[in-house]
């Protein structure tokens, strides 16, 4: 009796030691973190009849997450451009992508302006010129790209028409591209591969 107690309270602890390596396995696949700057990318395909189509990539940095996008295909002028809740653009009218991602369920706003709040995808507006092209480079400290609100998972959408700031989403019309946020930067568009949709 009395062995068999001590022999059980020696086995516990070990067994109990024993499993919490496996806990680790699931950790994400990029093991290099730590080194590497946090990044996470899209590349929009055509939605709602359009042709636009382009890449987005988000890169955390000392103030904030930047935000890099390149569009071709657009009509000249403002398109709303924001994150939406669901990382889905199965939809051929991108509505799939859901609503703007607000996981602080804040009010629509600008970009920059915190005296009205915004949705954490809020990111105004696009400016193709006359060829149709857009290019913006920002850097924007409400983005997160890790933890329980990252944008990770969710989806980029482009818009026809421009974000006029109103609630409760900014009046933007269709949705003319979407592309899913996947984790990792998608220079020549090498490791975003298994994120393309196939319409
Ligand atoms: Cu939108
Ligand atoms: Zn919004």
């Amino acid at each position: 009796m009395r062995t068999s107690l001590l022999t059980l309270l020696v086995l516990l602890p070990l067994a109990a030691c024993k499993t919490e390596p496996a806990a680790s396995t699931d950790a994400p696949t990029d093991t290099t973190a730590a080194s590497v700057p946090l990044t996470a990318s899209a590349t929009l395909e055509p939605r709602s009849g359009s042709t636009v189509n382009g890449t987005v990539s988000f890169t955390q940095e000392a103030t904030g997450v930047r935000v890099v996008a390149n569009f071709a295909g657009l009509t000249p002028g403002e398109h709303g451009f924001h994150v939406h809740e669901n990382g889905d653009c199965s939809a051929p009218d991108g509505s799939s992508a859901g609503g703007h991602f607000n996981p602080t369920s804040a009010l629509h706003g600008h970009q920059t302006d915190p005296a009205t709040g915004r949705h954490q995808g809020d990111l105004g507006n696009l400016t193709a010129d006359e060829n149709g092209s857009a290019t913006l480079d920002l850097t924007d400290n409400v983005l997160m790209l890790d933890g329980p609100n990252s944008i990770v998972g969710k989806a980029v959408i482009v818009h026809d028409k421009p974000d006029d700031y109103s609630q409760p989403t900014g009046n933007a019309g269709g949705r003319v591209a979407c592309g899913v946020i996947t984790s990792g930067m998608a220079a020549g568009q090498t490791t975003a591969q298994d994120s393309v949709q196939t319409p």
